[in-house]
C-alpha cells in the first residue's frame, strides 16, 4: 500500500517554504508520511493539518541552526503535549522552565554518567542471559524468535531491574507484560490524537486512555511501594536517588507525585527506544551477511570460543564495530525520530524563514540521516560511515538520534552500553537466518519499531 494518497501542495508561503495539507490522509504512520512529504517537496516544509502549520526541517544546515541552544531550545510539541497527560512535568515533557525539569536533571545526571554504567552492568548481564535461555530453547525447537517482542522484553526489564530493582519477569509471560500493551495504547492515543477530525467523536479513546493511564500509575505505585517497605536506604538505583536526595541547591526531594511521573517516563523512555534500536541493528545484519560477519569476528576476537562468556564492562567499551552497526541501525531509523525547537527570540531560520519568539519547528532525524551529507546511497546499511575518520569529516549535527543541548537524551551511555554488550553476544552466539524474507514494515506507536520481524537462529561454534 502506497504510504501517502497524492499529496496537494498548495504552493509556497512568501518565505518560499512549501505548504502541504494532509488533513485528508490517513495518519497512522505520521514520521514516514513526513518523510515522504520531504522526498517530495525537500527538505523544508510546512505540514498543514486541520488549519494547524507545522515547520519540518531535515536540512543539515538548518538543522545545525536549530541545535544552537543560544537562539533555540526545546519545544514540547502536541505530541509531547498530549504524552504531558501521563507524565506530566517528567524528565521528557516537562517545559523547559518548570522547576521540575532542573532538580529532576541535577539529582538524576549522576546516575547517567559513563562510570555508573559500571553499576548497572550485572543488571544488564543478568538480563541478556534471559534473552540467551529462550533464544536457546527456539534455537533447539527449530522456531523463530520473535524479535521485536524479545528486544521489548529485554529492555523492560532491565530498566526495572536496573533503575528501580523491579523485576517485570517479561521472559515468563507468553504475551507482553500489561504495563507494556497499557504503555504503547497510551503512547499511541498520544501520537494519533494529533491528527484528529474537528467532525468525529473520540470519547470512547479517551475513555479507554484514562483506564490504560490509572493502570500505569497504579503499576508505578507499587514500584516505588515495594522499595519504601523495603526501606528507602542503601539503594543508589534511579528511585534511590530520588526517594533520598536533595536538591544540590536548595536542599528539597522531589515530591511523591513527581518522582512517580519520573518513574513512568524512565519505563518509557529507557525501554521503548532501545528495543527498537536493537531490533532494527538485528534485521540489517540478517541481511547484511558481510556486516553480519564483521560483528562475529569481533566478538570472536574477544570472547574467544568460550561459548557462554560474560562480558567485562571493560570488554563493552572495546566492542567498537558492535557499536558502529547500533549507530548505523539509529541513522536509518532514529527510534525516537523526531524532536522539536522553538526560537528564543524572533529569528530568520537559514536567513530566510521567520520564525517569532515562541514558534517551533520540528526535526525530522531519519530524513536529516539521509542527507547530502551522507553520500549518494543514503538507504544502504553501512557501519563504516562510523569509522572515525569518515565521523570527523562530516558537519557535527548530521546525527542527532539523540536530540540536541540540555534536553538531549540523558540515557544514551545506558542504552549504547546495553545494547552493544547484547548484540555482541547474540552474534557470537547464533547465526541469524532470515528465514521468512522479512520485508521492513515500520511500526509507529510515537517510536519506530520493526513490525513482525522474525528470525531463525542456528547455534554458532564461536572461532579463535
Ligand atoms: Mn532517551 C530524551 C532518544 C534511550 C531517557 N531520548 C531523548 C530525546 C531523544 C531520545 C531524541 C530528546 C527528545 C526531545 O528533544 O524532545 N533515547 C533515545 C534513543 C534511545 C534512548 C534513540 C535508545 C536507543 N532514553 C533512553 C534510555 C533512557 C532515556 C535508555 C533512560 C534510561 N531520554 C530519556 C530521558 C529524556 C530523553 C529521561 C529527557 C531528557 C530531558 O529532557 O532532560
Amino acid at each position: 500500500t502506497p504510504l501517502l494518497p497524492a499529496g496537494t501542495a498548495e504552493g509556497g508561503s512568501s518565505d518560499g517554504v512549501p505548504l502541504v495539507d494532509i488533513s485528508e490522509q490517513t495518519n497512522n504512520t505520521p514520521i514516514q508520511q513526513a518523510m515522504e512529504l520531504t522526498r517530495r517537496h525537500g527538505p523544508v516544509l510546512r505540514r498543514r493539518l486541520h488549519g494547524t502549520d507545522m515547520l519540518f526541517v531535515s536540512d543539515p544546515d538548518l538543522v545545525a541552526e536549530l541545535c544552537d541552544d543560544q537562539r533555540f531550545a526545546k519545544f514540547v510539541n502536541q505530541s509531547l503535549e498530549n504524552v504531558r497527560e501521563f507524565t506530566h512535568d517528567g524528565l521528557f515533557t516537562a517545559y523547559n522552565d518548570e522547576p521540575n525539569w532542573a532538580k529532576a536533571h541535577d539529582i538524576l545526571m549522576p546516575a547517567f554518567a559513563l562510570g555508573s554504567m559500571r553499576t548497572y552492568h550485572p543488571v544488564m548481564l543478568q538480563v541478556a542471559r534471559r534473552v540467551i535461555d529462550a533464544w536457546d530453547a527456539r534455537a533447539a525447537g527449530g522456531e523463530p524468535v520473535a524479535v521485536t517482542d524479545d528486544m521489548t522484553r529485554m529492555t523492560l526489564d532491565t530498566i526495572g531491574l536496573a533503575g528501580f530493582g523491579y523485576d517485570f519477569g517479561s521472559f515468563d509471560r507468553a504475551e507482553p507484560h500489561p504495563f507494556v500493551s497499557a504503555m504503547v495504547r497510551c503512547l499511541e492515543w498520544s501520537m494519533r490524537k494529533v491528527a484528529r477530525r474537528p467532525d468525529v467523536d473520540y470519547s470512547e479513546q479517551d475513555e479507554a486512555f484514562r483506564a490504560d493511564t490509572a493502570y500505569l500509575t497504579s503499576v508505578v505505585d507499587e514500584v516505588i511501594q515495594a522499595r519504601v517497605a523495603a526501606g528507602e536506604s542503601g539503594t543508589d538505583d534511579l528511585l534511590g536517588l530520588m526517594l533520598g536526595a536533595t536538591h544540590p541547591s536548595d536542599g528539597t526531594p522531589l515530591d511523591h507525585a513527581n518522582i512517580r511521573d519520573q518513574v513512568i517516563t524512565f519505563l518509557i523512555a529507557g525501554h521503548e527506544t532501545t528495543s527498537g534500536a536493537l531490533s532494527f541493528a538485528l534485521h540489517y545484519l540478517a541481511k547484511n551477511p558481510g556486516e553480519l560477519r564483521r560483528v562475529q569476528r569481533e566478538a570472536d576476537a574477544l570472547f574467544g570460543a568460550d561459548a557462554d562468556p560474560e562480558p567485562t564492562f571493560e570488554q563493552v567499551g572495546l566492542l567498537r564495530y558492535t557499536r558502529q552497526v547500533l549507530n548505523e541501525a539509529l541513522r536509518l531509523w532514529p527510534t525516537a525520530a523526531a524532536f522539536s525547537r522553538q526560537a528564543r527570540e524572533d529569528t530568520m531560520l537559514g536567513g530566510r524563514i521567520p520564525m517569532r519568539a515562541g514558534q517551533p519547528a520540528i526535526v525530522l532525524t531519519p530524513m536529516l540521516h539521509r542527507a547530502a551529507v551522507w553520500g549518494d546511497n543514503p538507504e544502504l546499511f553501512d557501519p563504516s560511515r562510523f569509522d572515525p575518520e569518515a565521523e570527523a569529516a562530516r558537519p557535527v549535527h548530521a546525527y542527532k538520534p539523540f536530540g540536541t543541548g540540555e534536553r538531549a537524551c540523558i540515557g544514551r551511555q545506558f542504552a549504547l552500553h546495553e545494547a552493544t554488550m547484547l548484540l555482541a553476544m547474540l552474534v557470537h552466539r547464533y547465526r541469524l537466518i532470515d528465514h521468512a524474507d522479512y520485508r521492513l514494515h515500520v511500526k509507529e506507536s510515537l517510536t519506530l519499531k520493526p513490525e513482525g520481524l522474525t528470525l531463525r537462529l542456528i547455534p554458532r561454534t564461536p572461532q579463535e
